[in-house]
């Protein structure tokens, strides 16, 4: 057993997206981490069906990062790296370029995926300025899309709740339809057939405005945390294309899609369309240290060096960009993808993921599966007047049963470690197939 003290006190952290007072009252407590499993609080051992929060994409408690962090801390615990340097940083941003698609050869730091996304925005808005074109402030997202929970992210994404909850949000934003149609795609496996005309939203939003004013689109390649929504065949790079003839910069937002998640480094390699700017986080790290980063292609970079050589460039950064510890950690984690093979490894195991999930089809409950690499998504017909109460049933009872889940409204979404052993596999998708039979 593993030597915690478990508090007695659970009032004083409010919870991040928890239902506090549902949670505080039958707490689920982890207290230890190894590769594919959690310890819980009791003892029991719950096998890791999402990367803990689609982060720890190389599974716990990897000796590497570990050692990596322990003598990173001890040996330079903080250096600035405002107007100051200290290697680590710049080691993991070259080798972070080094895995990064075609020219994107530029690596802003931030601590999360929020940071990521208000980085990669302000790059777009200052890069027109740069350029002489300041009237592009237009930022175009998408329903359906998260961003994280910056004013930025919230005013690009599509959630409704952040709409009804934080008001106001940013002026100057669009938003592209989303791009899930169960009536046409339910059961897809992978890309779905139907619906890369949506992109042409984008031409009909730039009539509007002119493209003179927008700056910038943004999308996840794969929506994750709305539910596991795969792009349409031929929809990302109609989206490409649009913004290429408008000269609209192109984000993708690959903080669940990248490090190996689909089988590829990242989205972009994975459907062959290169984007403008690039925002990660999660992954990064392997989600031992908190660390996010935008990528930028060296054009765009080389817009901003133009100026005389003591001017600021870019008028941002965080006290923590490129910490020494997430920088560490960072390197280490790009060396175990690298060394075993993860990203190869998740794409050879996607298919048999895939008849897993598809397997499903006919249980009680489910309407729809959805499913791309090492994701998942497998959504449930709500309850009539409870919005969320049935999946959030199947979480409770799969973590009883020793299976961690995530979930979303209605929709169980799925992506494991991808060190997940194919009898790991059949163990998360036969609890799931035992709770989706017990639940009403
Ligand atoms: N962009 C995307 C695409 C994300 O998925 C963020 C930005 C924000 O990252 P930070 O590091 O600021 O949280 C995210 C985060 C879930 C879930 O269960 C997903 C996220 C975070 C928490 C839960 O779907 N994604």
């Amino acid at each position: 057993m593993t030597d915690v003290t478990i508090p007695n006190d659970l009032e004083s952290f409010w919870m991040p997206f928890t239902s506090n007072r549902q949670f505080k009252a039958a707490p689920r407590l982890l207290v230890a981490a190894k590769d594919m499993h959690y310890t819980a609080a009791d003892g029991h051992q719950v096998l890791d069906g999402v990367a803990g929060l689609w982060c720890c994409n190389a599974g716990h408690g990897r000796e590497k990062i570990v050692e990596a962090v322990q003598r990173q801390v001890a040996q330079l615990d903080f250096a600035p790296t405002f107007q100051m340097g200290h290697p680590k940083a710049f080691e993991a941003a070259s080798r972070l370029a080094a895995l990064l698609p075609g020219d994107i050869d530029r690596v802003f730091y931030t601590n999360s995926g929020s940071e990521a996304v208000d980085t990669a925005l302000k790059i777009a808005l200052a890069y027109h300025r740069a350029r002489g074109e300041g009237t592009r402030t237009r930022l175009i997202g998408r329903e359906r899309g998260y961003h994280g929970v910056g004013f930025g992210g919230i005013s690009v994404g599509g959630i409704v709740t952040n709409r009804k909850w934080f008001g106001g949000l940013l002026t100057g934003v669009d938003h592209l339809p989303h791009t899930h149609n169960p009536a046409r795609n339910a059961y897809s496996r992978g890309q779905p057939a139907w619906g890369a005309e949506l992109a042409d939203e984008l031409e009909r939003i730039v009539t509007l405005h002119d493209a003179s004013n927008i700056a910038a689109v943004i999308v996840e390649p794969v929506s994750g945390s709305t539910g596991v929504l795969v792009p349409p065949k031929g929809y990302l790079k109609r989206l490409r294309e649009i913004c290429t003839k408008h000269g609209i910069l192109l984000i993708f937002d690959e903080v669940i899609s990248g490090f190996g998640r689909l089988g590829s480094s990242f989205a972009a390699e994975h459907f062959d369309v290169l984007p403008d700017l690039m925002t990660m986080a999660k992954g990064i790290t392997n989600g031992v240290i908190p660390m996010g980063a935008v990528g930028v292609r060296e054009p765009i970079y080389q817009a901003f060096m133009q100026g005389p050589e003591n001017a600021m460039e870019l008028f941002h950064g965080y006290t923590y960009s490129g910490h020494p510890i997430a920088a560490a950690a960072s390197i280490a984690t790009l060396d175990l993808y690298r060394e075993e093979g993860l990203f190869e490894r998740a794409a050879a195991m996607a298919p048999y993921f895939e008849d897993w999930a598809h397997a499903l089809k006919g249980l009680p409950h489910v309407v729809d599966i959805r499913n791309i690499g090492l994701v998942a998504g497998i959504e449930l017909a709500p309850r009539p007047g409870q919005p969320g109460a049935r999946a959030y049933e199947a979480l409770v009872k799969c973590f009883e049963r020793g299976l961690l889940i995530r979930t979303t409204g209605d929709i169980i979404a799925l992506s494991p470690p991808l060190i997940v052993e194919r009898g790991q596999i059949d163990e998360i998708f036969g609890t799931l197939v035992k709770v989706l039979r017990e639940i009403e």
